[in-house]
């Protein structure tokens, strides 16, 4: 390789910048992302304030995952509010009093299973989500498990001429580029939206001072002022690096097992490997506070598309 890491201090499997009191708790998962926790080596206060302030810890793990956390829907709920808006996803009116909480399920004679491609979460929104909460609620004896990719570390190891090329690339992100009428028969409450969403946003995706790529095998058609044809080579080529095996985490699900990631520098998919079982996860996506004036846009695009 003729050029450096751009930032390998920011992917450092060293831990010792963090200062929060329950940093030693925390087990990393991979080289470069995730840390897992067991809600069970906490005390009250301990669970408490790592609900109140787990945003804060993303910068550091992008997927966090925390075992027995025996939440009530109430509670996941709220964890979105501490962390800034639940936003409503276009196609599910959610559960019974909570409209952005959805439940995403397979029974066991379902031949199809939700989100097996990567993606990060409705980034066909003008206002994506920053956050994306999972909760299992049921889960199979085998399989079933979902896969993440760290897109920060997949962009710093690019050349520095890709990396330049791709800060200049905007790209069409579409709710239709595999669309599918299987998906509302995953979801709680469907909704159906008249129109495909769209939205055009920058490949590459800066957030916490890091930069990662912004471009999925769900959601992205093309790169905007370029053809379908003149897209595919290159959209080809980064949905094939990242998910090379030293970016990927995954994660084995087990009921109350709590994960949250950060929508903005990693992307996941579920794994179909356990017909014949059932499946169920609540999500919520949230945006983060600090950017509540553009919730207002994908609120109003949301209710035009309703
Ligand atoms: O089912 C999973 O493992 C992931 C679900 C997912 O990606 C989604 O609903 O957005
Ligand atoms: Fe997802």
């Amino acid at each position: 390789m003729e050029f450096q890491h751009k930032n390998m201090s920011l992917h450092s499997t060293n831990d010792t910048h963090c200062s929060s009191p329950l940093s030693g708790k925390f087990k990393r998962l991979a080289s470069t992302f995730g840390a897992e926790l067991d809600f069970n080596q906490l005390d009250g206060n301990e669970r408490q304030h790592l609900l109140d302030n787990i945003a804060d810890y993303l910068p550091e793990h992008k997927v966090f995952v925390i075992r027995n956390a025996d939440l009530s829907r109430s509670e996941i709920h709220q964890l979105g509010h501490s962390m800034g808006k639940p936003l409503k996803y276009a196609f599910s009116n959610g559960v019974e009093g909570f409209p952005e909480l959805i439940e995403i399920r397979r029974t066991p004679t379902q031949v199809t299973a939700l989100s097996t491609m990567w993606h990060s979460d409705s980034t066909y929104l003008p206002a994506p989500p920053d956050v994306t909460v999972l909760y299992g609620v049921e889960i199979p004896p085998f399989g079933g498990t979902t896969l993440f990719a760290d897109t920060a570390a997949a962009f710093d190891d690019l050349s520095p001429t890709m990396r330049d090329l791709l800060r200049k690339l905007r790209v069409v992100q579409r709710s239709d580029v595999h669309a599918n009428n299987e998906r509302l028969a995953h979801l709680s409450k469907p909704a159906t939206s008249e129109v495909a969403l769209s939205a055009v946003h920058s490949a590459i995706k800066e957030s916490d001072g890091v930069e990662a790529i912004y471009v999925s095998q769900e959601h992205s058609a093309y790169f905007e002022g370029m053809s379908r044809e003149e897209s595919k080579p290159l959209l080809d080529f980064l949905l094939r690096h990242i998910v090379a095996d030293k970016y990927r985490l995954e994660i084995t699900w087990q009921p109350n097992t709590l994960v949250v990631s950060d929508n903005r520098k990693t992307q996941h998919r579920a794994i179909d490997n356990y017909y014949g079982h059932s499946r169920t996860l609540l999500r919520l996506i949230v945006q983060l506070g600090k950017r509540e004036a553009a919730t207002v846009e994908s609120d109003s695009l949301l209710a035009l598309a309703a």
